[in-house]
Formats: C-alpha cells, sequence, structure tokens
C-alpha cells in the first residue's frame, strides 16, 4: 500500500476538514469565527458562582486518595477553589507560567480537527457555560466545571501538558486517514477515563471524566463491576467507547512519561493502515494480550447501566 506523505506540519494554521473525512457534523453558532472562540467568557451570575463552589465542595469531599498526585497538585497550584468559576485570563496566565498553556472560551463542543488544532498550539478550550441545579448530577455536554475543573489541573504537570500538545499534532495525521474516531478512542480512554497506578496496587484517577463528577471516582478506582488494564495504545485505538454511562473498561498507566513516550512512539502510519474501519473491541472486551489488574464482573452493565438504575458497585 502507498505511504500517504505528510502535509507540511505547519499547526498554527487550521486545516481545512476533507468532505470524505468521517467526523460528526456540529452547527456553528453565527457569533463565533472558524476557531470556534467566543468573544469573551461569560459573565457568570452569583448562582453561577455558587454552583462552582457547591461543586468544587463535593469533589474534595471524594478526591483525595483517589485522585492521581499531579492532579491535586495542580488544583492547589492554580488555587481553583479561590471561589466562583475562574475567570480565563487569570488563569491563562498563571498556566502559561507553568507550561505554556492557555484556557479560552467556547460555545459547546467544536469539531474535532478545531479541537486539535487548539491543543496542538497549547491552547485548551474550555466550555463557557456552566450547569444548573436540575443537572447538578451528571450533564453529557462539557461544561466549565468538567473543563476547568476536570482538564485544566492536569496542564500545570510538564510530561502530561507535552502529551496534550502531542495528541494534538496527531489529529492532522488521523484526518488524512481518515481515522479521528481511533484517534477519539485514545483520548477518551487517557485524559477523559485515565487511570495511574502510583504504587503497586495504589490505582488513582486523572481523566476529566472521572474526576469532575462525584459517581465515578469511586466506581473506577474501587469498583468490582469495570476492568482495569494496563494501557496499550495500539489496543485502545482499536476499542469502542459510549460516552453515556460509566465505563465498563478503565486503561492504566504507570506514568505520564510512559503515556507520553507510547503516544509519541508510535507508528501511526501502521496502525491506521491496519485499522478496520471500525472499532474492533468492545469496551467491555477482554483481550489476550491485554496485562490485566483487575477483571471486572462487570454486574453494573449486566444489571442494565444507568438507564436501569443500577448500583455502581
Ligand atoms: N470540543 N469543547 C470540546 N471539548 C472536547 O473535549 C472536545 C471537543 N470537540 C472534539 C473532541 N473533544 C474530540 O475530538 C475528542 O474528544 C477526541
Ligand atoms: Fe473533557
Amino acid at each position: 500500500m502507498a505511504t500517504i506523505t505528510e502535509p507540511q506540519q505547519d499547526f498554527t494554521i487550521l486545516p481545512e476538514l476533507p468532505a470524505d473525512v468521517f467526523t460528526a457534523p456540529l452547527q456553528k453558532p453565527a457569533h463565533v469565527g472558524d476557531d470556534w472562540v467566543e468573544p469573551a467568557q461569560t459573565a457568570y451570575t452569583s448562582e453561577d458562582n455558587q454552583i462552582w463552589d457547591d461543586l468544587f465542595a463535593r469533589q474534595m469531599n471524594i478526591l483525595p486518595g483517589r485522585a492521581a498526585t499531579a492532579f491535586m497538585e495542580g488544583l492547589e497550584k492554580l488555587d481553583l477553589g479561590r471561589g466562583g468559576v475562574p475567570e480565563f485570563g487569570k488563569l491563562s496566565e498563571e498556566l502559561g507560567t507553568l507550561t505554556g498553556w492557555s484556557v479560552i472560551p467556547v460555545p459547546m463542543l467544536i469539531p474535532d480537527h478545531v479541537f486539535f488544532w487548539h491543543l496542538a498550539n497549547r491552547r485548551f478550550p474550555a466550555g463557557n457555560f456552566i450547569r444548573t441545579r436540575e443537572t447538578f448530577e451528571y450533564i453529557q455536554e462539557p461544561d466549565v466545571f468538567h473543563d476547568v475543573f476536570g482538564h485544566v489541573p492536569m496542564l500545570t504537570d510538564p510530561v502530561f501538558a507535552d502529551y496534550m500538545q502531542e495528541y494534538g499534532r496527531a489529529g492532522w495525521k488521523a484526518m488524512r486517514y481518515n481515522r479521528l474516531k481511533a484517534l477519539g478512542s485514545l483520548y477518551w480512554y487517557t485524559v477523559e477515563f485515565g487511570l495511574i497506578e502510583e504504587a503497586p496496587g495504589d490505582i488513582r484517577a486523572y481523566g476529566a471524566g472521572i474526576l469532575s463528577g462525584p459517581t465515578e471516582v469511586v466506581f473506577a478506582t474501587q469498583a468490582k463491576s469495570p476492568n482495569r488494564i494496563m494501557l496499550n495504545v495500539d489496543r485502545v485505538m482499536r476499542t469502542d467507547y459510549v460516552i453515556s454511562d460509566l465505563q465498563p473498561t478503565y486503561f492504566v498507566i504507570e506514568s505520564f512519561e510512559d503515556l507520553y513516550r507510547q503516544t509519541v512512539e508510535r507508528d501511526f502510519d501502521r496502525l491506521y493502515r491496519n485499522l478496520a474501519p471500525g472499532f474492533t473491541y468492545a469496551n467491555s472486551a477482554v483481550i489476550d494480550v491485554d496485562y490485566v489488574l483487575n477483571r471486572g464482573t462487570q454486574e453494573y452493565l449486566l444489571r442494565g447501566g444507568r438507564g436501569s438504575g443500577a448500583e455502581p458497585v
């Protein structure tokens, strides 16, 4: 098979999305440009700020001992509990000093190639809006609490910060091979739902999807249902994912250096050429090459998951 040659790798220029590349269509609001960046951060009401404070307090009751050390240190470095929704300008200044990242406001989910482009330039797109009391427990869309509380602390870790940028840069190649979904799976199982084994048997969460809600923190690190498998980038990119319920499987890294190394050393050309069009493995599958830390009972999934009101055991 012919090798697909790389395009000019100028990551400062927003790439064109070819019409024949598969990605979810999103309706761009009229007030944002092609970069999808909001002209300004939302002016939050006092109720909005109170929601942030209550969400913050709730998570701080659950996270110690369950969240990765790097995450807890990031929260502290950025002082995200100073009260109210953080101001992105100030946050970007502080984060810029630490690792050169900034936080920019976006209205909603943005297209994959625009998202990758921002990451490749060390800009983290964060949802502008905040959830309401009605959706306090669970929302599927990324709001400012998920994005800023969940993601931004990890960007204070120099190695993780580099991983995120490399991830964004990898988007160009995924687009050329029409494999954005496969690369999305790597994001899902690391940045959103990743676990790290900090010491033998000491499993902590570093994924923002876990850390920004109350239920999955305990489920991911302690429950009997899910599989916990050592991360293999090649395997993860062949694995399906669902966005509407607790995960049947979590992938565990030994260190952020290891995650970074596995990703930059991966021969993505070879991987993309060999991938089937869809995903090969179900999200609950355990396969023979896996290094399994815990084989889950899948009780939660088998009892019907979120829709059935099953206990997250
Ligand atoms: N948009 N606002 C926002 N936040 C995301 O996390 C995000 C996105 N668009 C696309 C996207 N993520 C995916 O490319 C990744 O989940 C792989
Ligand atoms: Fe997220």
